[in-house]
């Protein structure tokens, strides 16, 4: 039975993760460590959970070893936005935390689950159709370590085969737990603002065009993927996978089918603007199709009514 171990569980993509590992694999076999003392909502109601330091080798190594963890889906990390306010804690989180990470597994025969991102890609990436191999010069230091971080789980795959492997997540969309510090955050924040007062004021520009995945998709991603028939994989950390990819005037246009009264105006954030701008529109997925069966479920419409539907349920007891 695998006992799975989820750093960065009280993060956007961990909280969920935690919740649907522990219904498949059974509570008590997956622990969630966070950098929090206390775990937020239902995270130590539905099993372990222990505060950790992903930069702190001995700290992992030690619960690693309590636990006899078998596989690590490694989710601490500082996002975009964030990462470019404070680039040193970034670099010494998201890489020392990968490579404290990649050791523990190399030591106990672990299997790491390593999410990647489209911020891996930089400006001169095509942005159509973005191929699963071609230029990853990112522009961000967010970036430099997702590229970085792809490299370094193949390079401990081929030197001490240590089961690691990855996806390029697009922007993701939670109607769970708010996203901490990314760009991509508009298209969370959206819903809780036209559900609030009908109004929202995006900090990009109305036709940046990015990739989005809804939380379900890139939480059924992780899973499917590590499971998949090492045999059959050939590009194994860093797949290309996304859902959906569209503008914030077209999200607005799919909130307004709901929503008729909603409206948005654009106040921009030169900083999260100038990211978005050295992301790809577009990734070409196919790769991860036909080497592990990724197939989206939500499609934007579909994401935007379930969307408004828990946001609406979630706020109305506030
Ligand atoms: C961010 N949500 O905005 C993350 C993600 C593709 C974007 O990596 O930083």
């Amino acid at each position: 039975m695998a006992k799975i171990l989820v750093t960065g569980a009280t993060g956007q993509i961990g909280a969920e993760l935690t919740l649907a590992l522990r219904e498949h694999y059974g509570a008590d076999n997956v622990i969630a460590a966070g950098h929090r003392r206390e775990p937020p909502g239902g995270l130590a109601q539905t099993g372990p959970y222990c505060s950790l330091d992903v930069r702190d080798a001995a700290a992992l190594n030690a619960v690693v070893t309590a636990h006899g963890i078998t596989v690590i889906y490694h989710l601490a990390a500082l996002l975009s936005a964030v990462a470019e306010e404070q680039p040193l804690q970034a670099w010494d989180i998201n890489m020392n935390g990968l490579l404290n990470v990649l050791e523990c597994a190399r030591q106990h025969g672990c299997q790491v689950f390593f999410p990647s991102s489209i911020a891996a890609f930089g400006p001169g990436t095509p942005p159509f159709n973005t191929p699963q191999d071609t230029v990853q010069r990112p522009s961000t230091i967010y970036g430099i370590t997702k590229v970085t971080g792809e490299l370094l789980c193949d390079y401990y795959y081929r030197r001490y085969g240590v089961d690691a492997r990855g996806v390029r997540y697009p922007g993701l969309i939670s109607n769970q737990v708010l996203p901490g510090g990314g760009t991509t955050d508009y298209a969370v924040d959206i819903f809780y603002a036209a559900v609030r007062q009908r109004h929202y004021d995006c900090f990009l520009r109305a036709d940046t065009q990015l990739d989005m995945m809804y939380m379900p998709d890139a939480i059924a991603a992780a899973m499917q993927l590590m499971q998949a028939d090492a045999s059959r994989l050939m590009h194994r950390n860093g797949f290309n996978a996304t859902a959906m990819s569209f503008t914030p005037s077209q999200l607005a246009a799919a909130i307004q089918q709901h929503l008729p009264d909603f409206t948005i105006a654009y106040a921009i954030d030169p900083l999260r603007q100038a990211i978005a701008d050295s992301w790809p529109r577009h990734m070409d997925d196919s790769a991860a199709r036909a080497e592990w069966g990724w197939q989206p479920r939500y499609d934007l419409s579909a994401m935007v009514g379930d969307m408004l539907r828990h946001i609406t349920a979630k706020l109305r007891n506030e």
